[in-house]
């Protein structure tokens, strides 16, 4: 296929998925996906642990599976506003965990029917959780041009700012990335969310970039502390109340977990 017909091929998809109801859509390729600071660091990491993690028997902790085939990622977000907390929460016990998940789901079943039926080509749609079988999804979404890494350590959207969520599948398709894009708005930016954190999670140095061999670090200069965030989260748990599941006669527990970095942050707050 020639870069013209890739480039027509992945603004097909991309504006597919907006229609099936994403808020942003882009494509990372394979071999940049692999080699982006997630993908690189997660496996030199002692301490994978804790919320947002699952222990699967023969699987390492934050170690990626690449599938066979695998040559390009889509990836899509949904925005999560400030008027609609109720997208972010979990409800353990129920299938696609968040509201907004849900919606996520939703559209990549919409996309993968069509890939399947209008342009013949196989994907594989991705579990959340890295032991699942997920990738990392922020630089995924980086790579494919949906915004940058802010420094709450979080992907931030011009549209948007961070208040998105995020979701990938994969295409056995050699498609090119669709970013990077040219913005960043934390460089004159105050720290609204760093100063907010509750648990002081970007008040150390913990990464270098000598230790690591990379310099896009955790919180971007390694300030993100993973296991302070993951102490909020775990209080986050302890407050969580049952509540009835939608269509069944079971409860769930529904958790409202920490977005403090997400809510200071000003960018995209006219959205
Ligand atoms: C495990 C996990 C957690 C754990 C550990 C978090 C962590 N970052 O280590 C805990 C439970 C603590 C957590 C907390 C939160 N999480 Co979380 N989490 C995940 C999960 C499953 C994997 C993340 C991970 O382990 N990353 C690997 C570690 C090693 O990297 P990192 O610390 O994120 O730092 C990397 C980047 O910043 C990047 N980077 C830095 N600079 C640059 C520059 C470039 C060019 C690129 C490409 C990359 C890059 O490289 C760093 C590594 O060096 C993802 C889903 C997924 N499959 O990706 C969601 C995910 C990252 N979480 C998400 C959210 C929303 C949250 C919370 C707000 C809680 C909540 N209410 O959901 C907080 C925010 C914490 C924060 N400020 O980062 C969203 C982020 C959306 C967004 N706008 O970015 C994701 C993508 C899930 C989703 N459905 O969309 N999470
Ligand atoms: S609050 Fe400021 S520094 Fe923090 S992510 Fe938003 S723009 Fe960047
Ligand atoms: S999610 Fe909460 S605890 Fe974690 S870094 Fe953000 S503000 Fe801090």
């Amino acid at each position: 296929m020639t870069l013209n017909n890739k480039n027509t091929l992945s603004s097909q998809i991309i504006n597919k998925a907006l229609d099936f109801g994403a808020c942003l859509a882009g494509i990372a390729n394979i071999v940049e996906l692999k080699k982006s600071p997630s993908h690189l660091i997660s496996e030199k990491l002692t301490e994978f642990g804790g919320v947002g993690t699952k222990q699967v028997k023969g699987k390492k902790q934050g170690e990626i599976h690449w599938p066979e085939n695998d040559r390009s990622a889509v990836v899509i977000a949904i925005e999560h506003p400030l008027g609609a907390q109720d997208m972010d929460w979990w409800l353990k016990g129920s299938k696609g965990g968040t509201k907004g998940n849900i919606k996520l789901i939703a559209v990549f079943s919409k996309l993968a029917d069509w890939l399947e039926k209008e342009k013949k080509i196989p994907y594989i749609k991705l579990a959340y959780h890295i032991e699942h079988g997920a990738v990392f999804m922020k630089d995924a979404a980086v790579l494919g041009g949906l915004g940058c890494i802010g420094k709450n350590n979080m992907l931030v959207t011009p549209r948007f700012g961070p208040r998105i969520r995020l979701r990938v599948m994969l295409l056995d398709e050699d498609l090119p990335s669709t970013g990077i894009l040219d913005f960043d708005p934390c460089t004159d930016c105050k720290e609204y969310c760093r100063k907010a954190c509750p648990q002081k999670a970007f008040n150390t140095k913990i990464y270098s970039a000598r230790e690591y061999g990379q310099n896009e670090l955790p919180g971007r200069s390694g300030v993100y502390s993973r296991i302070k965030c993951n102490i909020q989260m775990e209080k986050n748990a302890e407050k969580g109340r049952d509540v009835d599941i939608e269509g069944s006669d079971k409860k769930g527990l529904e958790i409202r977990y920490c977005r403090i970095c997400e809510m200071s942050c000003p960018v995209g707050r006219s959205s």
